[in-house]
């Protein structure tokens, strides 16, 4: 144990473009690679504390760094302690709002002070919610298909253990979401669990239609099939009973959860840790996924995420899409489609060597 609690003392946020092992290619355009900004807090008693935010396009990431430098005097000499930081914000920024890139920031922040408090007690995070690090189910998720290109890649899943893929649809036609759909399930089997993932990109009348023509692949859910805010859309899909609906990756903190549940949005959650508050906020979420009874599924941030399955009452799978392995000393391994998380803390140092190298 420390002497004392954990003082904050700086923030330095560095932006990278890291690699992905495939281009990332959705409804809405293609990510080529992850534009991330890496986040060290550092702490008076020498611990340093880290997170990276994942920014969509490279376009977020000068200013998510400016955003973090100048929120730094705000955390400079307190306690590193993450509630207790939330809390203080939540009133710093409740005038403004903390959607958005403020929210990203936040959530970063948090996931940072998290880290600082595994590392300087030598514990994994999981460990310090009550947890412990342990085997949890991962789905392999994949972008739009090519189905030529992609034949591999999803056998290779299937050798790796995987035994739940999701894959991208509505770049096209109905016809062609069906081709790709029946292709994969052809590839993968009718044991393997398929998820489709329509980034926001469909009506809910269109939807209702695409899931009709689906319906022979077993889906075993729907993500996203309209915008994300349009929870009546998400309550319509749900209706027609089709497949189970799943959404959450874009509710900025547990009040956007509180109000899907309410509106009946979903049968599946999956809040995004950068967006949902941090560690902090996950913990929020799985108390109402747990009340609501929603399996909850995490969305990318593999290292974090890994942390906090393990004390979601409700855990279902932990979406494997590595997107700063490249720039990560010990990136999260796949073990019999099962990842673990590593410690201390969160379990990410940076490559330097790959961090000056995808420097943006
Ligand atoms: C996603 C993840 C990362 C970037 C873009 C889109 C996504 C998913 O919707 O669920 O994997
Ligand atoms: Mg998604």
């Amino acid at each position: 144990m420390p002497d004392a609690a954990l003082t904050i003392r700086s923030l330095a946020a560095r932006a990278v473009i890291a690699p992905l092992a495939r281009p990332l290619r959705t409804a809405s355009g293609e990510i080529p690679a992850a534009p991330l900004l890496l986040i060290d807090i550092a702490t008076a008693q020498g611990v340093t504390g880290r997170a990276y935010l994942f920014g969509y396009t490279k376009a977020t990431l000068r200013a998510l760094k400016a955003l973090l430098e100048d929120i730094a005097p705000l955390l400079a000499g307190k306690p590193c302690a993450p509630y207790d930081r939330t809390v203080e914000f939540e009133r710093v920024f409740r005038l403004l709002g903390r959607q958005g890139l403020l929210g990203m920031a936040l959530s970063g922040i948090d996931m940072a002070l998290w880290d600082a408090l595994g590392r300087a007690l030598n514990q994994p995070v999981a460990a310090l919610l009550g947890g412990a690090p342990r085997p949890v189910e991962a789905y392999d998720s994949f972008g739009l298909i090519d189905i030529k290109e992609d034949a591999r890649r999803l056998e290779r899943s299937l050798a790796q253990g995987f035994r739940a893929i999701k894959i991208k649809l509505g770049g096209g036609t109905l016809a062609a979401d069906a081709r790709v759909a029946r292709d994969v399930r052809g590839i993968i089997g009718a044991e393997v669990r398929l998820m489709v993932d329509y980034n926001q990109s469909l009506s809910a009348p269109e939807a209702i239609r695409r899931l009709e023509a689906l319906t022979p692949c077993d889906l075993a859910w729907v993500e996203e099939p309209v915008p994300a805010e349009d929870l009546a859309g998400h309550a319509a899909v749900r209706t027609a009973r089709l497949a189970p609906v799943q959404t959450g990756e874009n509710w900025w903190f547990a009040a956007d959860m509180a109000k899907a549940i309410a509106a009946g949005a979903c049968d599946h959650a999956m809040p995004d840790i950068m967006k949902i508050g941090g560690v902090t906020g996950w913990l929020r979420a799985a108390a109402l996924a747990e009340a609501a009874s929603l399996p909850v599924s995490s969305h990318i941030f593999v290292e974090a995420s890994a942390h906090v399955l393990p004390v979601t009452p409700t855990a279902l799978y932990l979406e494997y899409l590595d997107c700063a392995g490249a720039v990560l000393k010990s990136p999260l391994a796949v073990k019999d489609g099962k990842v673990t998380a590593q410690g201390p803390g969160l379990g990410m140092d940076w490559d330097e060597g790959a961090v000056t190298k995808y420097a943006a």
